[in-house]
C-alpha cells in the first residue's frame, strides 16, 4: 500500500453583519427597527468523487476559501448566504487535522461527505433583536468568522498494474519514466528491495492508474532464491500484470514463461491475470537481428520510446479486466 498525501488550508466564509436600520414613513421620523440579518458564510465540504483518483489536484491549491455571507439590509432584507465550496477527493482518503493528527473522517465510498469547516453565522439585524423589554435595540450583531483549519489528507492506494521481471529488467526505470515516482535505479540485480508505487496519468486528467514495482524474480524465487516471492503479495490485488523482459534476452518468450511459472508457484490466480508483455531497453538491441514476439510491446524507458502505446495497452487491459478482483 502506498500513501498519497496533501496538506491544505481551508477557510470557511465569514458571516455577514446584521443591519441596523429603521422603517421610514411620512411624518414618522423613526419607524420600527427593520435591519435584516446577515447571511451565513459558505461551508467547506469534502466529498468522495468518482472523478478523482489522486490527491494531486487537491494539493494544487494550498488555500480553499469560501465566500462570505452578505450583510443584512434595511426593510428586513436578509443577506445572501455565501456559496459552499466542495472539494472532491478519491474514495479511500483519510482526513486528519494537521495540528493534532486526529482523524476527522474516513471517505470510504463515492458520495461520502464531510463538512470540514463551517461558515460563520450571520449577525442578527436590529429587527431580530427586538424583545418585549427592548422594542428598539440600539445595535445589530456582527457576523461570526468562518472556521479555519489546516487539513492533512492521506490516500491509501492499491496498485492496478504489477511489474514483473527479472532483476535488472528495467522495471524501476519504467516506473520512473511513466510516473512521478523516484525509485532507486542501478545496473546491478536486486536494486529494488521494497515495493514502489507510482501514479500514471494519461492525457485525460481523469484517466490514471497505479503501478507497483517490486523486486525482481529469478528461477527458484518460489524456493526463496534471490529475494524470494514474498513481495508478490504487493501485487496480489492488482488487476493487470506487466511482464518485462530485457531485449538482450536470447529467448524473451521462454523468459516470460519462466516468470509466469514462478508466479504460479505463489498463486495460480495471480498468474492467470491479464498480462501485457514488454520487451525493455529497445535502444540496446539490434532491430534486424531480433524479432519482437507477436503481441509484445517494445519500450525504451531511457529514450522514452514505445511508452505511450504500452500505457494505452495497460489501460485497455484494465478497462476490460474484472473490476471485482
Ligand atoms: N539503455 C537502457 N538502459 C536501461 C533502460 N531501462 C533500464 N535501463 C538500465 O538497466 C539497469 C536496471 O534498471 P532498473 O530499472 O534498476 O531495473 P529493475 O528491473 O528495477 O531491477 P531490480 O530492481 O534489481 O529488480 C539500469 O542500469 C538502468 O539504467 C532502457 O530503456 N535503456
Ligand atoms: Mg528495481
Amino acid at each position: 500500500m502506498f500513501i498519497d498525501e496533501a496538506v491544505i488550508k481551508i477557510k470557511a466564509g465569514d458571516g455577514g453583519n446584521g443591519c441596523y436600520s429603521h422603517h421610514r414613513m411620512k411624518y414618522k421620523p423613526r419607524g420600527k427597527p427593520d435591519g435584516g440579518n446577515g447571511g451565513r458564510g459558505g461551508n467547506i465540504i469534502i466529498e468522495a468523487s468518482q472523478h478523482v483518483h489522486t490527491l494531486q489536484d487537491v494539493s494544487y491549491h494550498h488555500l480553499y476559501k469560501a465566500e462570505r455571507g452578505q450583510h443584512g439590509k434595511g426593510s428586513d432584507k436578509y443577506g445572501k448566504h455565501g456559496s459552499d465550496i466542495i472539494i472532491p477527493v478519491p474514495a479511500g482518503t483519510l482526513l486528519l487535522d494537521d495540528a493534532t493528527q486526529q482523524l476527522l473522517f474516513d471517505f470510504v465510498s463515492v458520495g461520502d461527505r464531510f463538512v470540514a469547516a463551517l461558515g460563520g453565522r450571520g449577525g442578527r439585524g436590529n429587527a431580530a433583536l427586538i424583545t418585549r423589554n427592548n422594542p428598539n435595540p440600539q445595535h445589530a450583531e456582527y457576523g461570526k468568522p468562518g472556521e479555519e483549519k489546516t487539513l492533512r489528507l492521506n490516500l491509501k492506494v492499491l496498485a492496478d498494474v504489477g511489474l514483473v521481471g527479472r532483476p535488472n529488467a528495467g522495471k524501476s526505470t519504467f516506473l520512473s519514466a511513466v510516473s512521478k515516482a523516484h525509485p532507486k535505479i542501478a545496473d546491478y540485480p536486486f536494486t529494488t528491495t521494497q515495493p514502489n508505487l507510482g501514479i500514471v496519468k494519461l492525457h485525460d486528467q481523469y484517466e490514471s492508474f497505479v503501478v507497483a514495482d517490486i523486486p525482481g524474480l529469478i528461477e527458484g524465487s518460489h524456493e526463496g532464491k534471490g529475494l524470494g516471492i514474498r513481495f508478490l503479495k504487493h501485487i496480489e490485488r492488482t488487476r493487470v500484470l506487466a511482464i518485462m523482459v530485457e531485449s538482450l534476452a536470447e529467448d524473451p518468450e521462454a523468459e516470460a514463461t519462466l516468470l509466469i511459472n514462478e508466479l504460479k508457484q505463489y498463486s495460480p490466480i495471480l498468474a492467470a491475470k491479464p498480462k501485457c508483455f514488454i520487451l525493455t531497453k529497445s535502444d540496446l538491441f539490434l532491430a534486424e537481428e531480433q524479432q519482437l514476439p507477436t503481441g509484445w510491446f517494445s519500450i525504451s524507458s531511457v529514450q522514452k520510446e514505445g511508452l505511450k502505446e504500452t500505457l494505452s495497452q495497460l489501460k485497455n487491459l484494465l478497462d476490460t479486466s474484472d473490476s471485482s478482483e
